[in-house]
């Protein structure tokens, strides 16, 4: 029987009526987009237990760390926010990046309505009280990214102690020696939060650990590279990668190495989710955060496979290891500030890097077409779908760009858009 966790809700402060309202449609959501599909992965089972708790389970995990341990929660927004220094210090970091509409209409009481729909669901979901992990951090940090989280930050703070990194917006070598001095407040930020000092010895352990985690993501991804089998749905490896944003990160590892380690032998074994023939597509774009599964579903229930995410809920996340050979801390904070602005977000200029991204992924993952999708009002990807159309373009590969938000009303129309573009690929 499900355990009850209304009380453990109610000690956080959460408004347990509307709250009732989200958890009676996740499940419904899931199992429509998830359990419809056939001859998932056995290893999946863990994610879809994952997600039928997705406020249960490790929130539980995450109260017992605060409560026996001392420990301290630190929630974050990006993927250039290093993991490594919050674990060091001895800290937990989960991801809060909300990708609900749910939550979206709180977050317009506070935003304004034409901001991108992950903004304001990150803002209505701490605001509206109906997200547990949104209470349980004791600090939440941002990052000088995009106008609209940097705005929606300093709205946040009016209600919970936020921490902001300034983030270089080029990449020149004195931007990447910039963000390792930012790195280094961070530290002494974490440092005053734990009352634990990040030493060599505790940051060289971080840095191996969440390495190898990112070595376990890559496993599955790699495994997705199979020109001839389709081993895993776009939508699971999504899932996988949605939750690793929350999970423990040893766990997370075990866990993707697990699921590598059966999707190899699938491709051994001729293993496929689809028929043969399907169309391998590559999403490139924003974050897909947790439960936003919209395009992934709309693109395999249009006859499309997708094969690699070019996103930070994808490839943005785990490539690149942070170099473990530094002594000192000074070291290791350039190596991991060199690690992280090898990420190529669009709110960086110049951001060659990130063309080069999609093309060198289309390469690898054998993608018969590119599908470029940004969130409503992120004008920063919007802009970018010029510069990736016209490389696509050139290099031969099909492409489609796509805007879209977490409301479904446009899914009708996105359907006949995807279908028309799959069938071109014929
Ligand atoms: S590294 S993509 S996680 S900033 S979609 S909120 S950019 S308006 S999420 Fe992001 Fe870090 Fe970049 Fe990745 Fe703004 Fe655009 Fe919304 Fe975005």
């Amino acid at each position: 029987m499900a355990v009850d966790r209304h009380p453990m809700w109610e000690e956080l402060g959460m408004d347990l009526e509307n709250h009732d309202v989200l958890c009676s449609v996740l499940p419904t959501a899931f199992g429509d987009t998830y359990l419809s599909q056939e001859n998932r992965p056995e290893g999946m089972a863990f994610w879809d237990m994952v997600v039928a708790d997705v406020h249960g389970i490790r929130p539980e995990e995450l109260i017992r760390a605060q409560k026996e341990e001392g420990k301290k929660v630190v929630g974050t927004f990006c993927v250039y926010v290093p993991d490594e220094v919050v674990i060091a210090a001895g800290g937990i970091v989960t991801g809060l990046c909300g990708g609900s509409q749910f939550w979206v209409p709180d977050g317009e009481k506070y935003l304004p309505k034409d901001t991108c729909p992950l903004v304001k669901a990150s803002i209505g979901a701490r605001f509206g009280k109906t997200c547990p992990f949104f209470r349980i951090a004791d600090l939440f940090v941002g990052e000088t990214t995009c106008d609209a989280k940097k705005k929606a930050y300093e709205i946040l703070a009016e209600d919970a102690p936020v921490y902001v990194m300034d983030m270089p917006q080029m990449k020149r070598p004195q931007d990447v020696q910039k963000w390792a001095n930012e790195i280094a407040l961070f530290a002494e930020r974490m440092e005053e939060l734990t009352g634990t000092k990040v030493t060599p010895e505790n940051l060289a352990a971080a840095i191996k650990l969440i390495n190898e985690k990112r070595a376990a993501l890559a496993r599955v991804y790699d495994a997705r590279k199979n020109a001839s089998n389709v081993p895993i749905s776009g939508k699971d490896a999504l899932l996988m990668m949605q939750i690793a944003f929350f999970d423990d990160p040893a766990r997370c590892a075990t866990m993707c190495n697990k699921l590598a380690d059966e999707l190899e032998q699938r491709n051994a074994d001729g293993v496929s989710v689809f028929p043969a023939g399907t169309k391998r597509i590559m999403i490139a774009g924003t974050p897909m955060a947790i439960p936003n599964w919209k395009m992934h579903h709309l693109i395999e229930t249009c006859g499309g496979a997708v094969v690699v995410e070019e996103a930070c809920t994808g490839t943005r996340y785990f490539e690149n290891q942070v170099d473990e050979t530094g002594e000192t801390l000074e070291e290791m904070y350039l190596n991991l500030a060199k690690r992280y602005m090898g990420i190529n977000c669009a709110c960086f200029t110049p951001n060659e890097g990130r063309v080069e991204d999609v093309l060198r992924l289309a390469k690898e993952y054998n993608v018969d077409g590119v599908i470029d999708v940004n969130l409503k009002f992120c004008n920063l990807y919007n802009t970018e779908k010029r510069g990736i159309a016209a490389a696509c373009e050139q290099a031969g590969i099909p492409y489609l760009g796509l805007e879209t938000d977490y409301d479904d009303a446009d899914a009708g129309q996105l359907r006949t858009r995807i279908e028309a573009f799959i069938e071109m690929l014929d």
